[in-house]
C-alpha cells in the first residue's frame, strides 16, 4: 500500500512518500520536486504542472492557475469576485451556483467545476507518485490551510475523489509542519514535564498562517492558530507590478494592465526580481524585451525601496503573531523555538518582523518548501496500517466555534448551544441529549461570522427523523452525536433514541437522571468539561477513535455526563432495561456537491485521462515515423550503401522524402493507426536491407568466435 503526502499549494505542489528508508520528497518527469499548480487546456490534450506553466503567457485564456481560493465558494462570493479580477482566464457560475472556470478544450468552450480543476492537478500528482513508487497510489494525506471552512474542506475532498485518491486526512498545513518537526526530535520533554512550545509560521504565495504547538514525547497538541488568508508572496509581487505599471505609464506611455499577456510577463519578472532582492540589497535591473508594442522596457529596484513599497504588507505580519500568543495564553519566554516555512518567509523584511516580535532568532532548520508534504506523508504513514512508524499523537484544533440551533416546543422559541468553541481539540465527538416528541432539525453554523473568512455562517442542517413520544406520552430521549472529524469537518454523525423497557416496573436506575446539570451559558463549566475530556485524544488506525463527551439537553439546560455514563447505559442495554434505536438523519450541507455531479466529474476525469493517453500514443506513433525516416536516410548514405542497388537507392530516397513532406502536410494530424501503418510500410522497405547489413556484420564475428573456440 502506498503512503503519500501532498502539499496542495496555491502556486507550488510537493509530494512526499514513505519508503522503508524514511520520508522522501519525489521529483516529477522534469526532475523537479515542485509541480506548479497549473493546468493548460488545449485543442487535443491537457498539460498539467511544469508543461502547463510554460503556457501561462502563450495560452493565456486557457491556462488555469491561482484557483485554490475558489473551493467551496459560490460564484457571487466576494472573494471569488476579487480573485476573478486578477485572473487572466474566465470564471463561470456553475448551475449549482458555485464558481467554475470557462476554457476552450478539445475545440470547444467548456465549463469546469473547481473540484474538476483541482482533481486534474491531484490526478497528475497521483501519476507522479505512481511513477516514483512503481505501484498504484490511492491512500494519501492532503494539506489545506488551517482557516479552510467546512465547505472548502469538503470541496477539496471531492477533488481528491475526482482524482481517484483516497484522502485519509485533510491536514492543516502548519500542523503538518509541526509533525515534520516533532516526530524525529529525540529530546522532547516527557509526559509529566512542561511541554515544549514551538511557533510554526508558513507564508506561501497566497496566505499566511501561524500556529503554536505543545510537544511532549510522542505527542503534539496544537494550542492555537491564527492567519491572514490574504497575505502571501503574491501580494509582494503585486506591489512591484503596480509600481512598474505606473512607472511605464509615464516613461513609455503604455498601459500594461490592458494587455493580459504583458501583465502576466511583468508578474513573472517581478517575482524573479523579488527573489533576487532577498539575496541582494543593491540595485537590481528589470529588463523585458518586446514587452508591448515591440517595446523593450527596463527599470531597477533595490531592497530598501521594495520594503518601503511593501510597508503596509509588512505591517500585517505582526497581528497574527500577537493573536496566537494571546489565544494560547503564552508569553514570549514560554516559546522555545520559532520555525518558519513557505517561500515568502525568505523575504528578509518578513523574517525581521517575526524576530522583532519574538525578540529571538528564528529557526530555518525545516525545509521551507517541503516540510508540509513531508508532514503529510508522515501522517499518512501513521494512519496506514501497512506502515510502521514511531507512535505519535496529533491533536489539532477547531478553527472557528460552532453552534447548533433548534426549535423548542415552548412559545415557538429556539434553543442554541455552542458545541465546539474556537481552538477546541479535534478530531472530537460529543453526545447531546434532547427530549423530543417529534422529528426535529438542528442547524449548525459558525458562531462568530466575523472571525470566519467566509461570507456565510451556515454549515448545514440535520433533521433527526423517526422521533415519537414514548408509550406513556413522555418525550423520548434522543442522543445526538456531533463530531468534528479527522478532516476538520463538522457533522451530526448519528442519533439514537433510548427506550425504557419498563421491566418489573423498575424506574429507579434509568441512567440519565443523576447527572449534575449546569447552565449552558456558563462558559467556565463548558471549558472545564472539555479539558476533562481532551486527554488521550489519539488515533492510529483507519477508524476514527475520537475522544467523546456527552451533554444532556433539556430545553435550554445542559447536563454534564459523568464519564462512566456510556458504560452504565451499555450495561443497561445489555440487561434489557433500555433499548437504543438508531435514527435516520437527513443532512443538508451548505455548498455540498451532489453525488450525481461528483460521479459525472469522476467519469469525465477518466475520459480526459484517456484522451491524454490516446493523444500521447498518437504523438508517439507520429514521432516514430519521423525518427524512422531520419534514421533510414542517415543509414542509406552510410552503412547501408553497399547493400542496395543504385535504382533502389533512388526509389527509397524518394519515398523517404515523400514521407517527410507528408508529415508536415496531410500527415500532420492523423489518427494513430495511420502512423502505425505508415511505419509498417517503411519497414517493409527497410527491413530486408537491414537484414543484409546485419548478416554481413555478424558473419565475421561469428567466424571469429568459432575460431576462438577451436
Ligand atoms: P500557499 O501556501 O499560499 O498555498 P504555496 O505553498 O504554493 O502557496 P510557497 O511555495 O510556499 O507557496 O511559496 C511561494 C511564494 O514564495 C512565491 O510568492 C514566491 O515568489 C515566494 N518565494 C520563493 N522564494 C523566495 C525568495 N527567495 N524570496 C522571496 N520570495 C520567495
Ligand atoms: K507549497
Ligand atoms: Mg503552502
Amino acid at each position: 500500500m502506498s503512503v503519500v503526502g501532498i502539499d496542495l499549494g496555491f502556486l507550488n505542489c510537493y509530494i512526499a512518500v514513505a519508503r522503508s528508508g524514511g520520508i522522501e520528497t519525489i521529483a516529477n518527469e522534469y526532475s523537479d520536486r515542485c509541480t506548479p499548480a497549473c493546468i493548460s487546456l488545449g485543442s487535443r490534450t491537457r498539460a498539467i504542472g511544469n508543461a502547463a506553466k510554460s503556457q501561462i503567457v502563450t495560452n493565456v485564456r486557457n491556462t488555469i492557475h491561482g484557483f485554490k481560493k475558489l473551493h467551496g465558494r459560490s460564484f457571487d462570493d466576494p472573494i471569488v469576485q476579487t480573485e476573478r479580477i486578477r485572473l487572466p482566464y474566465e470564471l463561470q457560475k456553475m448551475p449549482n451556483g458555485s464558481a467554475g472556470v470557462k476554457v476552450r478544450y478539445l475545440e470547444e468552450e467548456r465549463p469546469f467545476a473547481i473540484e474538476q480543476v483541482t482533481g486534474m492537478l491531484l490526478a497528475k500528482l497521483k501519476e507522479t507518485s505512481e511513477n516514483a513508487l512503481k505501484k498504484p497510489v490511492a491512500d494519501c494525506v492532503i494539506s489545506i490551510p488551517s482557516f479552510f471552512t467546512d465547505a472548502e474542506r469538503r470541496s477539496v475532498m471531492a477533488a481528491a475523489q475526482v482524482a481517484g485518491l483516497n484522502c485519509l486526512r485533510l491536514m492543516n498545513e502548519t500542523t503538518a509542519v509541526a509533525l515534520a518537526y516533532g516526530i524525529y526530535k529525540q529530546d522532547l520533554p516527557s509526559l509529566d514535564e512542561k511541554p515544549r512550545n514551538v511557533v510554526f509560521i508558513d507564508m506561501g504565495h497566497s496566505a499566511y498562517q501561524v500556529s503554536v504547538c505543545a510537544f511532549n514525547k510522542g505527542k503534539l497538541k496544537v494550542l492555537a492558530t491564527t492567519f491572514d488568508p490574504y497575505l502571501g508572496g503574491r501580494n509582494f509581487d503585486e506591489a512591484l507590478v503596480d509600481y512598474f505599471c505606473d512607472e511605464f505609464k509615464t516613461k513609455y506611455k503604455i498601459n500594461v494592465k490592458e494587455n493580459s499577456r504583458a501583465l502576466l510577463r511583468l508578474y513573472q519578472e517581478c517575482e524573479k526580481l523579488k527573489k533576487l532582492m532577498s539575496a541582494n540589497a543593491s540595485d537590481l535591473p528589470l529588463n523585458i524585451e518586446c514587452f508591448m508594442n515591440d517595446l523593450d522596457v527596463s527599470s531597477k529596484m533595490n531592497r530598501s525601496q521594495f520594503e518601503q513599497l511593501c510597508a503596509s504588507l509588512l505591517a500585517r505580519v505582526e497581528p497574527p503573531l500577537k493573536g496566537v500568543m494571546e489565544q494560547a495564553n503564552l508569553q514570549r519566554e514560554d516559546i522555545s523555538s520559532i520555525e518558519i516555512v513557505g517561500g515568502a518567509t525568505r523575504i528578509p523584511a518578513v523574517k525581521e518582523q517575526i524576530s522583532k516580535f519574538f525578540l529571538k532568532d528564528i529557526s530555518t532548520t525545516l525545509n521551507a518548501d517541503e516540510a508540509v508534504a513531508r508532514g503529510c506523508a508522515l501522517q499518512c504513514a501513521i494512519l496506514s496500517p501497512a506502515f510502521k512508524v514511531r507512535e505519535f499523537s496529533i491533536t489539532d484544533i477547531v478553527p472557528y466555534s460552532i453552534t447548533l440551533r433548534w426549535k423548542t416546543s415552548f412559545e415557538d422559541g429556539t434553543g442554541e448551544c455552542e458545541v465546539f468553541c474556537k481552538n477546541h481539540p479535534a478530531p472530537f465527538s460529543k453526545v447531546i441529549t434532547f427530549h423530543k416528541k417529534e422529528p426535529f432539525e438542528l442547524e449548525a453554523f459558525y458562531t462568530n461570522l466575523h472571525e470566519v473568512p467566509y461570507p456565510d455562517a451556515r454549515i448545514g442542517s440535520f433533521t433527526i427523523q423517526n422521533v415519537f413520544p414514548q408509550s406513556d406520552g413522555d418525550s423520548s430521549k434522543v442522543k445526538v452525536k456531533v463530531r468534528v472529524n479527522i478532516h476538520g469537518i463538522f457533522s451530526v454523525a448519528s442519533a439514537s433514541v433510548i427506550e425504557k423497557q419498563n421491566l418489573e416496573g423498575d424506574h429507579s436506575d434509568a441512567p440519565m437522571e443523576t447527572d449534575t446539570s449546569f447552565k449552558n451559558e456558563n462558559k467556565d463549566d463548558m471549558d472545564k468539561m472539555q479539558v476533562d475530556q481532551e486527554e488521550g485524544s489519539h488515533q492510529k488506525c483507519h477508524a476514527e477513535h475520537t475522544p467523546e463527551e456527552e451533554i444532556d439537553h433539556t430545553g435550554a439546560k445542559t447536563k454534564l455526563a459523568p464519564s462512566d455514563k456510556q458504560d452504565r447505559l451499555n450495561q443497561n442495554i445489555k440487561k434489557g432495561k433500555v433499548k437504543s434505536i438508531d435514527l435516520p438523519i437527513q443532512s443538508s450541507l451548505c455548498r455540498q456537491l451532489g453525488q450525481d455531479l461528483l460521479n459525472s466529474y469522476i467519469e469525465n476525469e477518466g475520459k480526459m485521462i484517456m484522451q491524454d493517453k490516446l493523444e500521447k500514443e498518437r504523438n508517439d506513433a507520429k514521432n516514430a515515423v519521423e525518427e524512422y525516416v531520419y534514421d533510414f536516410r542517415d543509414k542509406l548514405g552510410t552503412v547501408y550503401e553497399k547493400f542496395i542497388t543504385p535504382e533502389d537507392m533512388n526509389k527509397l530516397s524518394a519515398i523517404l522524402e515523400d514521407t517527410e513532406n507528408w508529415l508536415y502536410e496531410e500527415g500532420e494530424d492523423q489518427p494513430k493507426q495511420v502512423y502505425v501503418d505508415k511505419l509498417q510500410e517503411l519497414k517493409k522497405y527497410g527491413q530486408p536491407i537491414q537484414m543484409r547489413y546485419m548478416e554481413h556484420e555478424e558473419r565475421p564475428k561469428a567466424l571469429n568466435d568459432l575460431g576462438k573456440k577451436i
